[in-house]
């Protein structure tokens, strides 16, 4: 990939929404297996730009999972060229996924965060590392620049708050994230919150239900019970008839189990690697043991991918790094 010079700027609120203002014909990218947040703040900034005259479409390398059609519903992308990009919770170019060459290899002029592990790729960051949710960073924005919340902002603002923190029960659900959801319900009050979390966390499709006991029923144990690991193979996906975007959450199965402090999700890919997910528990940080793998993400969610090995030696890693992290 070609890389030009240039050091990667921070600002703040303020030149970000100028920024965003000045521009014309976006294409907004988001990362790969789209969660709530990236596909809220990618659509939040859709209506952002509409509001502003500016035409703008998401750009996601895999398709918008069912869940999240209240976000998707009624918007229809024009099909123009892009002119400039820009990027809602990407940590890392690598995250774009497999995107036509020149989408993939292009500048980003802005990228709006909240990973500590942002590689700085766009020519501009505006973030908030200590942020739960990419939405809050936006909704912060727009707040100090006096936009007026929409019901469509909203509900895309709310959605990516609300994923990020495991429907607020993750540690990141600080304050700051308690007072923007507290904002966005007391705006407007008749959005289907109750209905959009049973969507989002409760729901699963028979053959996940079915898939989700068979990973439990596998499930390693090591540390004492301290650590976690479930793998699974894509065959059972297959045989289940359960599509990739559909275990999207299966990473959160290890840390039902109480004493759990680090739980690993290794998921084969039909190429053969492995897309890898950690969490933890109170005390561990699993950004640490992703970094050994060339990964990243937060202290208490992170993830990876490991390109090559049997299954076996790629979950023996994987364990070996997370009880060295517990020691
Ligand atoms: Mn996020």
């Amino acid at each position: 990939m070609e890389q030009s010079e240039f050091v990667c700027k921070e600002i703040d609120s303020m030149a970000a929404f100028a920024m965003l203002q000045s521009l014309q014909d976006v294409y907004i990218l988001i990362h790969r297996s789209p969660d709530g947040d990236c596909i809220g703040g990618g659509y939040a900034l859709y209506h952002l730009f509409r509001q502003l005259g500016i035409r703008s479409r998401v750009c996601c390398a895999d398709p918008i999972p069912e869940m999240y059609r209240d976000i998707t519903e009624g918007v229809i992308f024009e099909d123009f060229a892009p002119q400039v990009y820009i990027s809602v919770d990407v940590a890392d170019r690598k995250l774009f996924g497999d995107l036509p060459d020149d989408i993939q290899n292009a500048e980003i002029l802005l990228c709006i965060d909240h990973h500590i592990s942002n590689t700085h790729y766009a020519e501009h960051l505006y973030w908030n590392p200590h942020s739960a949710a990419a939405c809050e960073v936006l909704f912060r924005m727009m707040q100090d620049n006096h936009i007026p919340l929409t019901r469509e902002l909203a509900l895309c603002l709310y959605s990516g708050i609300s994923t990020d923190t495991g429907c607020f029960q993750f540690s990141n659900a600080d304050a700051a994230a308690f007072d923007a959801v507290a904002q966005i319900k007391a705006a407007f009050p008749d959005l289907p919150y109750a209905r959009l979390n049973r969507e989002f966390f409760v729901l699963k499709s028979q053959g996940r239900i079915r898939l989700d006991t068979r990973l439990m029923q596998n499930v390693q144990l090591s540390e004492d019970g301290r650590v976690a690991l479930i793998y699974l193979p894509d065959a059972w996906m297959k045989e289940l008839h359960v599509s990739h975007d559909e275990v999207d959450g299966v990473a959160n199965l290890p840390m039902q189990i109480i004493g759990v402090e680090i739980g690993i999700t290794c998921k084969q890919q039909e190429d053969g690697t492995y897309r890898v997910s950690l969490r933890a528990g109170d005390h561990a940080d699993v950004s640490a043991v992703a970094q050994q793998f060339d990964g990243g993400g937060h202290v208490k969610a992170s993830g990876c991918t490991i390109r090559q090995g049997t299954p076996e030696e790629a979950c023996a890693a994987l364990m070996a790094a997370a009880e060295a992290s517990l020691r």
